[in-house]
């Protein structure tokens, strides 16, 4: 597969997927969740690759779903419902980022919103640039967290933090994120890919095979239903976005006002 919207860069036992559509802050549309499928799935089959990095190009780290390409799905004859596209779509990447027996890094260079920090909170550890941003963002469109944010944030802050964050979507800096224990580092950022790429070579040349067990010992006692948690999310989403205040929130981002939820 030639890739449109990921770069991907090999340096020793280091694979580095840069997520490339800098002009909507990397905001995922369906190619860019099929791209990412695709190297995640050759990373893990490949035992040259025995670390890897997920990073952005530009500003952003990435702002989630593509509301535009959403939308236009939504225009489209018969489209997918949103339970359909997390199962094909956000589920596969969660899971294979779980899944994949080696050390995944996510170096967090700017904001981090809705399934984008989802994926963040997917990966092993974190590093994020002293600039960058951290949203849920879902709940200013009516929608539930999803992406595995639902059982992932509160493994990673404790339940009221989560319910704050998720509740509100305050957007919060990379200090406050490594107060709330959401990143395992601060750099500057101009350093933040030397230090990323520091820390993943250390953990490439790590006995890869005692990291992935490890890997899969902490998925077995901490998210034992994976799966089974992945689908009763995308059944939630399905309930939320079938919502008016979902269909207010995208309204709202879209013509770039303050959204009037009404509850219903
Ligand atoms: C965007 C986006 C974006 C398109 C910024 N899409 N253009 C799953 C299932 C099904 C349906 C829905 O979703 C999901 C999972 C999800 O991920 S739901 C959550 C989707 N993401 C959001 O709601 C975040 C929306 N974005 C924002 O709140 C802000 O843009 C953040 C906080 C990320 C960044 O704010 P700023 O730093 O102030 O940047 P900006 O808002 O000016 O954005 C820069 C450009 O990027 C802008 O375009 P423009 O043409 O005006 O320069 C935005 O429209 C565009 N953009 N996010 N998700």
């Amino acid at each position: 597969m030639a890739y449109e919207t990921m770069l991907t860069a090999q340096d020793g036992g280091v694979l580095t997927i840069t997520f490339n559509r800098p002009d909507v802050l990397n905001a995922f549309n369906d190619r860019m969740i099929a791209e990412l499928g695709d190297i995640l799935k050759g990373a893990e089959r490949d035992a040259a690759v025995r670390c890897l990095v997920l990073t952005g190009a530009g500003r952003g780290f990435s702002a989630g779903q593509d509301l535009n390409a959403f939308l236009e799905r939504e225009a489209s004859p018969d489209p997918p419902s949103i339970g359909e596209h997390l199962r094909a779509g956000y589920n596969v990447l969660v899971t294979r980022l779980r899944q994949t027996e080696k050390p995944v890094v996510a170096a967090v260079n700017g904001v981090a919103a809705g399934v984008g920090l989802s994926l963040a909170l997917a990966c092993d550890l974190r590093v994020a640039a002293e600039n960058a941003s951290f949203t849920l963002g879902f709940s200013k469109i009516g929608l539930i967290p999803d992406g595995g944010a639902s059982f992932m944030l509160p493994l990673l802050v404790g339940l009221g933090r989560a319910a704050e964050l998720a509740f509100t979507s305050d957007r919060i800096d990379a200090a406050e994120a490594h107060r709330l224990g959401l990143v395992n580092r601060v750099a500057p950022p101009d350093d933040l890919l030397a230090e990323t790429h520091k820390l993943a070579a250390q953990l490439a040349n790590l006995p890869t095979r005692a990291l992935g067990l490890t890997k899969r010992a902490f998925n077995h006692a901490i998210l034992p239903d994976l799966a089974a948690w992945l689908d009763y999310e995308a059944h939630l989403q399905e309930i939320a976005g079938r919502s008016r205040d979902h269909r207010e929130g995208v309204a709202a981002f879209m013509e770039k006002r303050r959204p009037n939820f009404t509850g219903e």
